[in-house]
């Protein structure tokens, strides 16, 4: 095992990751921009190194900067949380030239699940069920007229480059189609510096189910069932809860299943997500994070299985701790994103918190790197802290969540606390039924 880890993030992510090291009796060392001298990570961690000024591409995003804090410290592994170096497959490849493991996937699966039609390639190719569309690239409007006849409007053009919503335009018929594709190509161009773009047929209400998988140095991986993503607004996810009101039993042993067989086949290792959109009972590979994600907390509450001791454990080349046949579900668990910002407008409200009191209480975890009299940084995410609920069942969930909500004070900055308490008084919300356009369709109609 590790003797000591250097944790190349900030924040509510920060502090997670410093609890599993103290749980395993790891030594630890965090790193922060000159924004963050005061923030919880920097107190919590047995060293701490400054890499820069307040920007990110000078600080959290600094190669130089954090293996150089590694090498001053003699830290043998970094975890990256996640944003930030997460996914970035030359800094694990620098890492490694530097001696330093990295506790993620290995770079190969970085970059294939980062370039999207190659990871939708992959994906297919190993069995997973993907969309209907381009099989690649779409060079031009003659190409992509051709392949949208086929598939039928509307559709969708995606930037291979791009990810979690960025860079995608919907068609709705064939008179849009030539200026779509020339702005989905400029803007792909613009904001990752490629112009690779390929089309789906487009899915109008689907809902945003990912799996949550884990796999060792050795070939064992298991899955973790699914969470409900599709609570988000402008692809900002906002509320997670497992299991999903409409995955029954033998559905998530189905996809779970699949998702694994197919990831074994690729010798994926580490921590992943596949996010599937599901529509009309079926699921389609959307895309995969190679990363521990924001919401892996609800997985956590549901299966008692610790995700982030288990990332360490498998990058020191530990084997899977358990079998999938130990791996159980119990009860139910939703997150909500506690984000410093207006609750109607969604505004960033950055500044100092004058006093900051976190629920508690049976079934209550808030993961948060926030206390009275912290300045919150313009710089950087707006959330503050993510409030996870445990509950026997969604509706005792949903009662201790209203509870934690009551209970929960944060005073100077705006935070999205209300806009919560509004989603519980939502009759869609407490049946189910609602996709991933339910919050900006409706929530912002009443
Ligand atoms: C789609 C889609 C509908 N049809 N693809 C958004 C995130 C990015 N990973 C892909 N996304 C979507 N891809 C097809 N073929 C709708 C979305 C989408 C979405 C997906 C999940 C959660 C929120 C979303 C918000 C807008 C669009």
């Amino acid at each position: 095992m590790f003797e000591k880890i250097l944790i190349a993030n900030r924040g509510e992510i920060a502090v997670r990751i410093l609890r599993a090291c103290k749980d395993l009796g790891i030594q630890t060392v965090s790193v922060y921009s000159t924004a963050d001298k005061d923030a919880m990570h920097v107190k919590m961690a047995d060293e701490s190194v400054c890499i820069g000024p307040p920007q990110s591409k000078e600080s959290y995003l600094n190669i130089p900067s954090i293996i150089a804090a590694c090498e001053v410290s003699g830290a043998e592994a970094v975890h990256p949380g996640y944003g930030f170096l997460s996914e970035n497959a030359s800094f694990v490849e620098k890492l490694n030239a530097h001696n330093i493991n990295f506790i993620g996937p290995k770079s190969d699966h970085i970059k294939t699940m980062g370039d999207k039609i190659l990871a939708k390639k992959t994906a297919e190719k190993y069995g997973l069920p993907v969309i209907p569309g381009s099989n690649g690239e779409v060079k031009d409007f003659k190409d992509a007229r051709s392949i949208a006849r086929d598939i039928g409007y509307p559709i969708i053009i995606k930037a291979s480059a791009g990810g979690g919503g960025r860079g995608m335009v919907v068609v709705r018929n064939e008179k849009e189609l030539e200026e779509s594709i020339k702005r989905a190509k400029s803007e792909a161009d613009k904001s990752f510096d490629n112009d690779t773009v390929y089309i789906e047929k487009y899915l109008q209400n689907p809902k945003h189910i990912e799996v949550q998988i884990i796999g060792d140095n050795y070939g064992n991986m298991i899955h973790l069932g699914e969470r409900d993503c599709s609570m988000q607004r402008r692809n900002q996810k906002l509320l997670e809860e497992t299991p999903s009101k409409i995955i029954n039993e033998k559905t998530r042993d189905y996809i779970g299943n699949l998702t694994v067989d197919a990831l074994k086949k690729i010798k994926y290792s580490g921590a992943g997500t596949v996010e599937y959109l599901f529509e009309n009972n079926e699921f389609y590979f959307m895309e995969m994070n190679t990363r521990l994600q924001v919401e892996h907390p609800v997985t956590e509450e549901i299966t008692n299985f610790d995700l982030v001791k288990e990332q360490i454990r498998i990058a020191s080349n530990s084997k899977l701790s358990k079998n999938q046949d130990d791996i159980n579900f119990y009860g139910h668990s939703i997150e909500c994103r506690v984000n410093a910002e207006d609750p109607e407008s969604f505004m960033p409200s950055p500044g100092k918190v004058i006093n900051f009191h976190a629920p508690g209480g049976p079934g209550v975890r808030v993961d948060s790197g926030c206390y009275s009299g912290i300045t919150i940084p313009p710089y950087y995410d707006s959330m503050i802290a993510k409030l996870i609920v445990y509950g026997e069942n969604r509706e005792s969930c949903i009662a201790r969540l209203e509870r934690a909500l009551e209970e929960f004070v944060v005073e100077g900055i705006k935070t999205t606390i209300p806009f919560y308490q509004k989603i519980l008084k939502e009759e869609s919300f407490l049946n189910g039924n609602y996709d991933i356009h339910w919050v900006e369709n409706y929530m912002e109609n009443i």
